[in-house]
């Protein structure tokens, strides 16, 4: 199969919403060594993104989107460990806190991201989802963490991340710890108004925004953390 029959497949399979074929199809693409950043883009997220126009357009219901992302989970469960392996042999570029706003479930691409940070480095401690601000600044402060970054999928839910943001001001946390944002409806003037240390579209562009944060935190001496 060509690598853009495969990468139509493996869309399809997350619209069909078929587990079994998702992570089939993930397994091809480990064994030829396809991109697999290329094969969760073009193939299984741009799947998931027609599956929510469907459904903002009522074609799909909830079901297709609870089916829609088991098949995406699927096969993730089988190019995580692949991304994994990327990123264990290099000494750590720093700590991360990630999860989803309190009131949101949505957690494929905020799991997204913290795989690619993991492989390209950085020490990840994923919260998982519906996580209120005490649980972000509980963890952050246990594990010293360079960053926390909270994901939101939901309009209703983005205040969850002006509450993060506002908790460590509060606190006297930053400039040193650094708060990101993202998700679907998340925008640059968003992350502008609640006065982000910054936001990315995508798991890659967090990927650098997170290396370019913590180099420019690498310059500024002390811990915020008291011991
Ligand atoms: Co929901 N859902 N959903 N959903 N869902 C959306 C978000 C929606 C846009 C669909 C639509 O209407 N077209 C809509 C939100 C509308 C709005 O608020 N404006 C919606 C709705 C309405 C709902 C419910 C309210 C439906 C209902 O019950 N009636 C409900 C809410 C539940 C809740 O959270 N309380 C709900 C439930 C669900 C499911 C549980 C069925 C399921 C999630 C399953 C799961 O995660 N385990 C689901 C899904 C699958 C979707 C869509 C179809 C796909 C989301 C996804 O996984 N995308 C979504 C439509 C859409 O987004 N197009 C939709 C793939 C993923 C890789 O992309 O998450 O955007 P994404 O992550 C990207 C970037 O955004 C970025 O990088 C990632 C990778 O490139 N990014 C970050 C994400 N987090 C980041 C953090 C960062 C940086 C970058 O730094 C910290």
């Amino acid at each position: 199969m060509s690598e853009t029959k495969l990468f139509e497949a493996m869309r399809q399979s997350v619209i069909d919403g078929a587990p079994e074929t998702a992570r089939t199809l993930a397994e091809t693409g480990v064994k030829t060594g396809v991109d697999l950043l290329r094969a969760i883009h073009d193939g299984y997220v741009s799947g998931m993104s027609c599956v929510g126009e469907q459904f903002g357009q009522r074609r799909m219901f909830l079901p297709d989107m609870v089916a829609a992302a088991e098949a995406m989970k699927a096969a993730m469960g089988v190019l995580e460990p692949e991304l994994n392996r990327l990123g264990t042999e290099r000494p750590s570029s720093g700590t991360i806190v990630l999860g989803t706003a309190k009131g949101d479930i949505h957690e494929i691409g905020k799991t997204l991201v913290g795989t690619l940070l993991g492989a390209n480095g950085f020490r990840v401690h994923d919260l998982g989802v519906d996580v209120p601000v005490e649980k972000f600044a509980a963890a952050a402060h246990e594990l010293r963490a360079d960053v926390v970054g909270v994901s939101a999928l939901l309009t209703t839910t983005m205040n969850g991340q002006k509450k993060v943001i506002e908790f460590f001001d509060r606190e006297g946390l930053r400039p040193k710890i650094k708060v990101i944002i993202g998700g679907a409806p998340v925008t640059r003037q968003w992350a502008e108004e609640i006065r982000s240390d910054g936001f990315a579209k995508d798991a890659v562009s967090a990927v650098a925004l997170v290396r370019r944060l913590t180099q420019e935190k690498g310059d500024v001496a002390g811990s915020p953390w008291p011991d």
